[in-house]
């Protein structure tokens, strides 16, 4: 290819003229791809045969061209063009009128020059890369020096080689499409990394918080009510003889109670409350601001919902209860959110031994008495008879490892279970063996 015409421009005689005539293979060849909507470039300039000759040979070269005729109307073009946030915004057609791809800005223009143009430009966060060539009059050092300064990208002086100044506006558009693509892959990894955070904290069973970020919010919790002085509290839930369902029904039933156990959960929880999976088929909801009573009142309805309700799956119908395990904070034996979960799921130890279907708190102190407390077990499936629970029966470890429980009947009956006086933090407990 021949190299490209070096005329200097604009002529020294001044007669501006018009454009030197282009062949038209050469056209063609310089063209950049899609040359009726090819990068659009913003030409300042107050010298009317200037913007001729500028916008006749660069929309030769298969540009689109703006005009702006002072520094004000460049920066108004540029703001009518970009939205609140830079994003293009529509013109008053509604047809969205994209930024320029690169400004041609000359220095000495009437109301603004073009170095506080440039400033002005450069200076607003909210549009994107906006490549800027300035026209210096002079090709003294200072003006480039202080164009540069101003945010310029680059400086081409007059009279301009229009050869030169078309190599220059590639040059930067080839880093515009570079800094662009760098833009778009740093959105994309963005947007993929608050997938995985979202994937990292989510059961993707039942779609509400997993393990890890129940324990997250546990901590969140903990510092927030130590700071404003607020109590808390902590709910452990456990499907009665869930591993029944699976026998009778299949893994794909149990999945689907737990799915709608999950959603009855998050159904009565406060939009405040988070609700978790622990594990298998235990639960977590931490409740912020509630007291241990309010935390056991809820509990209570909750377990209420559960032994109610008839969970379906393929035209079976599944009946399920559930045990609860409440702590609450502030309580003199409980210093941190580790204890406070201990204390739940020794509740709900409780709880399973107590006989299941109920709702137990804990109480350090052995002043507790049951939050509640329902059927003596969990109710049978209607498909597959009563449960046999003889297995799951904890009651012989009461007395050695949950001493600090109090519980009770929630009927009425005031019987008090497990009261060993054995005065200790939750977290002594930890030798129990685990729930079947
Ligand atoms: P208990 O009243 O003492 O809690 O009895 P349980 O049968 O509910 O408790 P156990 O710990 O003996 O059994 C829990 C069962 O939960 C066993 C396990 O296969 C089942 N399970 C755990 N996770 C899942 C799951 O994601 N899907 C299904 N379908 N079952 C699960
Ligand atoms: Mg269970
Ligand atoms: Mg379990």
């Amino acid at each position: 290819m021949d190299p490209p015409p070096r005329s200097p421009w604009p002529p020294q005689d001044s007669s501006l003229g018009s454009a030197p005539p282009l062949p038209a293979d050469r056209t063609t060849a310089l063209a950049p791809p899609g040359a009726r909507g090819g990068p659009r470039i913003l030409i300042v300039d107050d010298n009317p045969d200037n913007v001729t000759i500028l916008r006749d040979r660069l929309q030769a070269r298969g540009y689109s061209t703006i005009v702006a005729h002072d520094g004000e109307e460049a920066l108004a073009v540029v703001a009518a063009l970009a939205g609140p946030t830079g994003a293009p915004k529509g013109a008053a057609t509604g047809v969205p009128e994209p930024l320029p791809d690169l400004i041609l800005l000359d220095v000495m223009l009437p109301k603004l020059n073009g170095f506080e143009v440039a400033r002005r430009i450069k200076s607003d966060q909210s549009l994107p890369f906006n490549p800027i060539i300035i026209q210096t009059a002079l090709d003294t050092t200072e003006d480039k020096v202080i164009g540069l300064d101003s945010g310029a990208d680059d400086y081409i002086t007059k009279p301009i080689n229009l050869a030169e100044l078309e190599a220059r506006i590639r040059s930067l558009l080839r880093i515009k499409a570079l800094q662009e693509e760098v833009e778009r892959q740093r959105t994309e990894l963005f947007a993929i990394n608050d997938q995985l955070v979202r994937i990292a904290r989510t059961d993707a069973l039942t779609g509400i918080d997993n393990r890890r970020r129940l324990e997250e919010r546990l901590e969140e919790t903990f510092r927030h009510s130590l700071r404003l002085r607020e109590p808390f509290a902590c709910v452990m839930c456990d499907l009665d003889m869930f591993k029944s369902v699976n026998d009778t029904h299949g893994h794909q039933a149990g999945d689907e109670v737990l799915r709608q156990f999950a959603k009855i959960l998050s159904d009565h929880a406060r939009e405040i409350d988070p609700v978790g999976r622990y594990g298998g088929e235990e639960f977590m909801l931490i409740l912020p601001g509630a007291t241990i009573e309010a935390a056991v009142a809820f509990a209570e309805r909750m377990r209420k919902a559960v032994e109610g309700r008839t969970f379906a799956f393929a035209g079976m119908t599944i009946r399920r209860t559930v045990s609860c395990g409440v702590a609450g904070w502030p309580h003199p034996g409980i210093r941190d959110a580790d204890e406070l979960v201990r204390a739940a799921d020794n509740a709900l130890y409780a709880a399973k031994s107590g006989g299941r279907n109920r709702v137990v708190r804990w109480d350090a102190a052995g002043t507790g008495e049951i939050g509640t407390g329902g059927a003596a077990s969990g109710a049978a499936d209607t498909n597959d008879g009563p449960a046999d629970h003889t297995s799951h029966d904890l009651r012989a470890d009461d007395g050695d490892h949950r001493a600090n429980i109090s519980i009770g009947s929630h009927a009425g009956s005031g019987e008090r279970v497990a009261d060993g006086g054995r005065r200790q933090p939750p977290d002594q407990d930890r030798g129990a063996p685990p729930r079947a």
